[in-house]
């Protein structure tokens, strides 16, 4: 994989703000993969990919989803679940990427699943956590991630879910799940 490739074709995807993001991902994630002795590259290509889609038209993402193996239940939650699915989606048909794992911390970057992989967790925590982010609470999973990836995505989660909650919208029954299973493995 050349990753310059990937470099300029995400970057051609989407406003400054969301590419600057995007990196500030991509550092996070090595970070976070190294500290934990793995091998940082998965989570390169995972973090440059992550939000590929998160600017393409609302049709073009429904139509991806139609038209793919996809589960169809997204479509009946929030719009903002859609872009890391049809994200996997592209990483394999447009990149070639065959890697189950990166294809996965793409695809449940947003939502979490039960039974993620320390991929996965890392990807999904560096996107919540990467140094740009002001959400109320970060800094408290800032510093639970320097000690535990599991506690760190259960308070993100609360805080999610409490937001989602707060706005009176809909949790993604895969959020709830991954929050639940998160529990089990902690206690
Ligand atoms: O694409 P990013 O902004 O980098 O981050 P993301 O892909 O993790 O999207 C997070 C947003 O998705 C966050 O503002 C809340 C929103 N969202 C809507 N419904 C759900 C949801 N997030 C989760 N985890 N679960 C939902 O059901
Ligand atoms: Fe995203
Ligand atoms: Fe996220
Ligand atoms: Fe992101």
């Amino acid at each position: 994989m050349d990753l310059e490739i990937l470099l300029q074709a995400t970057k051609e995807q989407m406003p400054k703000s969301r590419w600057e993001h995007t990196l500030r991902v991509k550092e996070t994630a090595v970070a976070l993969a190294t500290r934990l002795g793995m091998d940082p590259y998965p989570a390169v290509v995972a973090s440059i990919l992550h939000d590929y889609c998160k600017f393409w038209p609302d049709d073009t993402l429904s139509a991806k989803i139609q038209a793919t193996d996809l589960p169809k239940d997204l479509l009946q939650y929030n719009k903002e679940l859609w872009h890391g699915p049809v994200a996997a989606i592209v990483a394999r048909e447009e990149f070639g990427i065959l890697d189950q794992d990166i294809l996965n911390a793409i695809q449940y970057h947003t939502s979490g699943r039960p039974h993620m992989s320390l991929l996965e967790k890392v990807i999904w925590l560096a996107d919540y956590i990467e140094p740009g982010r002001r959400f109320p609470g970060v800094d408290e999973v800032r510093g639970l991630a320097m000690s535990n990836l599991d506690q760190a995505m259960i308070k993100a989660l609360d805080n999610t879910i409490l937001f989602l909650i707060q706005k009176g919208q809909k949790v993604y029954p895969l959020t709830l799940f991954t929050r639940n299973w998160l529990l089990d493995q902690v206690t």
